[in-house]
């Protein structure tokens, strides 16, 4: 295969001309998925100490800014207004910016590194930003990375908050364009690359990845990742998910997808984004310490840490810290 390191009898590694390529076709990356499971952990682990310190992992809060009421259809959100009476989610307006502070400084002194404020919008409109950037501004002078997903954004939004200090913006594509219409009617794939664009070219760093556990195909994962690493230069933070299963979401009952395909996906962004930072993100909560170790020898070198995702659980920061001292791993 093109360009991707092989392996010495020795065990060594050639790197090949170019690691960080945005040439990808799908079937080199069928081509890693089906790897034997030690070869794509192996490729995986070399290109992951090449461009990072391997025992180093990147942890970013979340705070949900504004929540429920959404618009938007996207079939594994508790968040969307359509399934409301179903999930009995509560909505709330946009919070105050001191209480987003507070939360922030809490995030900070528990050894967060990036906060991610995250609301339940379909797009915000320009007045909503008002507040927003008054929050990133307290939070940036904590001295915290500050991330933002509001959903989509025209270029003058990504603009303005570029210049608020802004460091990045998550716009997730969530699955392969074949299957997104499965997931969401409301947008299309195409306005989420679209807002990306906008993203990329404010000069913001990019946090962009999806979802997996959804009933896509295996090609489905395959060809999300080819979106990502085809893009104009590499999302800088790559989330995968794994569905979290909301009560209520018409995504509830959907079959739980074999572990090793969760780890598998990890490594293959791994070895498609080496300098990108890979993040282990919704699902913890649902996930054992074997699980979750074996996704940061795959490559994943992030994740959200603190009790609560955005209305979800997530493990709690000393049971994480407690797994990090076990496994010899410090935060970034
Ligand atoms: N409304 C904005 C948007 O969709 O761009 C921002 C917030 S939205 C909740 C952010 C991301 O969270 C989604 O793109 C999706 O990837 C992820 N997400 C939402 N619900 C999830 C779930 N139940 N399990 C895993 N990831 C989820
Ligand atoms: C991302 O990729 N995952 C985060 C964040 N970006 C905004 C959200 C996960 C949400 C999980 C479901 C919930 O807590 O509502
Ligand atoms: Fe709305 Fe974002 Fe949830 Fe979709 S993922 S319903 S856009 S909050």
């Amino acid at each position: 295969m093109a360009n991707i390191p092989e392996m010495t009898p020795a065990g060594t590694v050639d790197p090949g001309p170019s690691e960080i390529r945005q040439n990808w076709t799908m079937a080199e990356v069928l081509e890693l998925f089906e790897l034997p499971f030690s070869d794509l952990m192996f490729k995986a682990q070399t290109l992951h100490r090449r461009y990072f310190d391997a025992n180093e992992v990147q942890l970013s809060q979340l705070l949900s800014i504004k929540t429920g009421g959404c618009p938007e259809d996207c079939a594994y959100c508790p968040q969307s207004a359509k399934y409301k009476k179903d999930t009995g989610l509560d909505a709330a307006k946009l919070m105050d910016v001191e209480k987003v502070v507070a939360d922030a400084r809490a995030a900070k002194a528990a050894g967060a590194s990036r906060y991610c404020m995250g609301a339940a919008w379909s797009r915000p409109k320009d007045k909503d930003l008002d507040q927003v950037v008054e929050m990133v501004k307290q939070v940036k002078a904590l001295g915290l990375e500050t991330c933002l997903t509001l959903g989509m954004l025209e270029k003058h939004q990504a603009e303005r908050l570029k210049a608020a200090g802004l460091d990045f913006y998550n716009h997730n594509i969530d699955t392969s364009p074949e299957y997104y219409s499965e997931i969401i009617t409301t947008r299309t794939f195409q306005d989420r690359l679209d807002t990306l664009e906008h993203v990329r070219n404010a000069g913001l760093n990019v946090c962009s990845g999806g979802i997996v556990g959804m009933g896509e195909a295996r090609e489905d994962r395959a060809g999300m990742l080819k979106t990502l690493a085809t893009l104009e230069t590499h999302p800088q933070s790559v989330p995968i998910n794994m569905l979290v299963k909301v009560k209520g979401t018409p995504l509830a009952e959907s079959e739980d997808l074999d572990p090793f395909e969760y780890v598998r996906t990890i490594a293959v962004a791994r070895i498609m984004m080496p300098a990108s930072y890979v993040r282990l993100s919704a699902g913890r909560e649902a996930m054992s310490d074997e699980m979750q170790a074996l996704c940061f020898l795959a490559g994943a070198n992030s994740i959200f840490y603190g009790e609560k995702l955005l209305t979800t659980p997530n493990p709690a920061s000393n049971k994480d810290m407690e797994l990090f001292e076990r496994l010899g791993i410090y935060p970034k």
